[in-house]
């Protein structure tokens, strides 16, 4: 295998497609499908280019290239880690095995519905931001948001590259699918429930690009430790893409708080929106809102599912080949959140079955991180207030706590009160418009929309200043 992207191709890859000429032609009948779908679901906003990066080998070192491109012409490709030719499965019944090359026959429903599941999200997400561009509060902004999005388109080239390469007739189909199915449709909606959610503000994106796409990453850092290695080899790649996303969602949310703090202290108050800010309680019921929507996504707090996932050797724990334990978990057990006699607490199960909560707390606590931030710059501008993750059982849609009213501060509530003050906790319409009417579209180089701070630097050391976008 090759670690350089090899360019000549139609679709540039390092997994050398040429050799594979009913691959090769699969792949480029699907290409043209893929760019319909791009025209008509991707980014909304005309531009001429952008200046963007695209992966150019898979080495730690230089991986990446920039420079202003024409979306339309963006190289999607194909590309996955540098292949350890003595790497042994980490975990399950087959642990100690080689890697496997080929998708065993007995895995392959399960594998082929973790591809499915895995891919629809990335073209999911760039539906749900398509008309974002038109709203920009900075050129820095749109460029990053592009990014994002190529980036995911590129994600769905990953695994559509596994459907077609070892699924045959059904992984085409599925692959067909995946364009097929959009966010928010009637007929055909996404698989997972945050992802048929809408996007149609700024502070919604950078919500979603800290919680959401942070699922991704521990989802996709579990399918990282799979025993199929070309899955684990995709999975490590788009790791690399994705700590740019969660990055637009950290920084993204810093500079909208410093800016809230900023107004707070300019204007001594708390209510900021005449000053054209957004206040610090309508971040805080947006992260509420993002937050346990993304919660849902890592499933029930028992599954069956992830224990034959596991022990099959096709889906990992984070961070698998750390853990001090068997790395086969047939004689654990773990505490999972539960209703117990009516109130938010926990029960033993058997770890295996335990393992989507075992994921969710890992997210948590990486969660924490960013929120312990904003706090920090809401402390150094002396803001008096803070922001928190609100309890696990809040406002959740899937597993033990779906249908269960409880409050942020994790009280059990009845339903009646949960009626009366979810306006306290998630976004009201009136939020909502005071939201959107901020989105002015700042599109001239240099100038910062009043909601947002600018960033600290530029990307790939410009400036600020720097034209990032050349609109059409
Ligand atoms: N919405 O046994 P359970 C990303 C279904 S994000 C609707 O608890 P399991 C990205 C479930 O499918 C990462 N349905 O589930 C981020 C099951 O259906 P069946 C995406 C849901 O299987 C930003 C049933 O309920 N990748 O990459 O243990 C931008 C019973 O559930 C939901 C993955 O998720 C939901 N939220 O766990 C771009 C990795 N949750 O079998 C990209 C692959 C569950 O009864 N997926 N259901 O028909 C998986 O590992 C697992 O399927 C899940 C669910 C963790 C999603």
């Amino acid at each position: 295998m090759t670690t350089t992207a090899d360019y000549r191709d139609k679709i540039p890859n390092n997994v050398d497609l040429h050799e594979d000429r009913r691959l090769q032609r699969a792949l480029e009948s699907w290409q043209p499908n893929f760019m319909s779908w791009w025209e008509s679901m991707g980014p909304a906003l005309p531009t001429e280019d952008v200046y963007l990066r695209t992966a150019v080998n898979v080495g730690r070192e230089g991986w990446a290239h920039f420079g202003h491109v024409a979306m339309r012409d963006y190289r999607w490709g194909i590309f996955l880690a540098e292949r350890d030719q003595d790497r042994r499965i980490a975990f399950g019944q087959h642990k100690g095995d080689p890697a496997w090359q080929k998708v065993p026959g007995e895995y392959r429903a399960e594998l082929l519905r973790l591809l499915v599941i895995q891919g629809d999200t990335e073209p999911a997400s760039v539906e749900q931001q398509r008309n974002l561009g038109a709203t920009a509060p900075s050129l820095y902004d749109m460029r990053n948001l592009f990014q994002v999005n190529v980036e995911e388109g590129r994600h769905l080239w990953a695994m559509v590259y596994l459907l077609q390469a070892y699924f045959g007739r059904e992984g085409r189909e599925e692959a067909e699918q995946l364009l097929h199915r959009n966010s928010g449709s009637e007929e055909s909606p996404r698989i997972l429930g945050a992802f048929n959610e809408e996007t149609p503000d700024w502070l919604s994106f950078f919500m979603f690009t800290y919680f959401t796409d942070r699922d991704g990453k521990y989802q996709l850092g579990t399918l990282k430790e799979s025993a199929f290695d070309p899955l684990s080899r995709t999975c490590e790649f788009m790791l690399k893409e994705e700590s740019h996303h969660m990055f637009v969602g950290t920084s993204g949310i810093d500079r909208v708080v410093e800016r809230t703090a900023r107004l707070m202290r300019e204007h001594d108050t708390d209510d900021i929106g005449p000053h054209g800010g957004i206040p610090l309680d309508v971040i805080q019921k947006y992260l509420n809102f993002h937050y346990s929507v993304s919660l849902d996504l890592f499933g029930s707090e028992t599954s069956t599912n992830v224990a034959n996932y596991y022990t099959a050797g096709l889906k990992g724990r984070w961070s698998e080949e750390r853990r001090g334990d068997d790395h086969r978990l047939t004689d654990s057990s773990i505490m999972v959140d539960a209703v117990v006699d009516g109130e938010i607490g926990q029960t033993e199960v058997a770890a295996l079955l335990g393992l989507n909560t075992d994921l969710r707390r890992e997210y948590i606590s990486d969660c924490q991180n960013g929120v312990d931030r904003w706090n920090k710059i809401l402390d150094d501008a002396g803001a008096g207030h803070q922001l928190r993750l609100p309890d696990v059982a809040f406002n959740r849609k899937v597993g033990a706590y779906s249908g269960v009213a409880v409050s942020p501060g994790g009280e059990r509530l009845a339903d009646e009160e949960w009626e009366r003050r979810q306006d306290e906790w998630l976004p009201t319409d009136a939020d909502k418009t005071h939201v959107r009417s901020l989105m002015q579209p700042v599109h001239e180089r240099g100038k910062i929309a009043a909601w947002i701070a600018p960033p600290r630097q530029g990307i790939n050391r410009q400036p600020f200043d720097f034209d990032y976008v050349h609109l059409a």
